[in-house]
């Protein structure tokens, strides 16, 4: 089984739904940690209720984004694991912090990639009049939020929405396409080709009934 860890840095709102997905049988990984960059990020509590290993590495007791993200690899890699999960993860990481997990670090971002990248992404979509808006998970590069693109998920912007009210028509989409992303990668389904991601054919229900050799 996979070993996932998984940053937060507050509510951990796709974090719960991972863990509720693992509980149902529907995301078959280990989640061996989830450590926030917010001492108070209430996703800290949660995941400490549901029996996880919980650490914080506060980015303000930090001089600069290198040493703090070092201290941050130095606790992700004291626990055995296979993928590193951006949960509502809100510090940019550097270069050679993404270098070390290339393939194995994964985002969900709140906007269709590549519009909107950055911050505030439901207040400019608003801004621009999109009628289509929604939540992509890549697996990130060192440029913010271009990383090769696993799934999205696509939601109409009604008349009358508010900034609340689109976050929370994305976020529904958001606590389904996670699970699904991380359970393909604990099955191990994805491989990235010339910079797209391809999702492998699930294998058939009765593969593993049958040994080579044995009719
Ligand atoms: N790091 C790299 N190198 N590449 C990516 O694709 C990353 C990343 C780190 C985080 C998540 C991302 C998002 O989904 C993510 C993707 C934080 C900021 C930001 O501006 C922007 C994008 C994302 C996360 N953070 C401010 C900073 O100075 C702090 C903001 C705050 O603390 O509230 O780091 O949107
Ligand atoms: C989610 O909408 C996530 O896509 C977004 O923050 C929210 C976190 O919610 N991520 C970013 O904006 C990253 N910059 P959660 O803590 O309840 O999962």
């Amino acid at each position: 089984m996979k070993k996932i860890v998984i940053l937060i840095s507050g509510r951990g709102s796709n974090m719960e739904a991972m863990i509720a997905a693992r509980d149902a049988g529907r995301l078959p990984v280990d989640i061996v940690a989830v450590i926030s960059n917010r001492p108070a990020a209430a996703g800290l509590e949660t995941a400490a209720r549901a029996g996880i290993a919980t650490h914080y590495v506060d980015h303000r007791g930090f001089a600069g984004r290198d040493a703090f993200d070092a201290a941050l690899a130095e606790c992700i890699d004291g626990f055995s694991h296979d993928l590193v999960v951006l949960a509502g993860f809100m510090r940019i990481l550097t270069e050679g912090f993404v270098r070390h997990y290339e393939g194995r670090l994964m985002n969900i971002h709140p906007s269709l990639l590549p519009a909107f990248p950055g911050l505030h992404t439901h207040r400019r979509a608003l801004e621009e009049g999109v009628r289509i808006h929604g939540c992509t998970v890549h697996f990130v590069t060192p440029t913010l939020d271009h990383g090769p693109v696993i799934v999205q998920a696509a939601v109409p912007v009604l008349d009358g929405d508010t900034e609340d009210s689109l976050a929370a028509r994305i976020l529904g989409q958001e606590h389904r396409i996670y699970p699904q992303a991380v359970r393909w990668f604990a099955e191990d389904r994805l491989r990235l080709e010339n910079g797209r991601v391809r999702l492998a054919a699930e294998p058939a229900a009765d593969s593993a009934l049958i040994s080579p050799g044995i009719v």
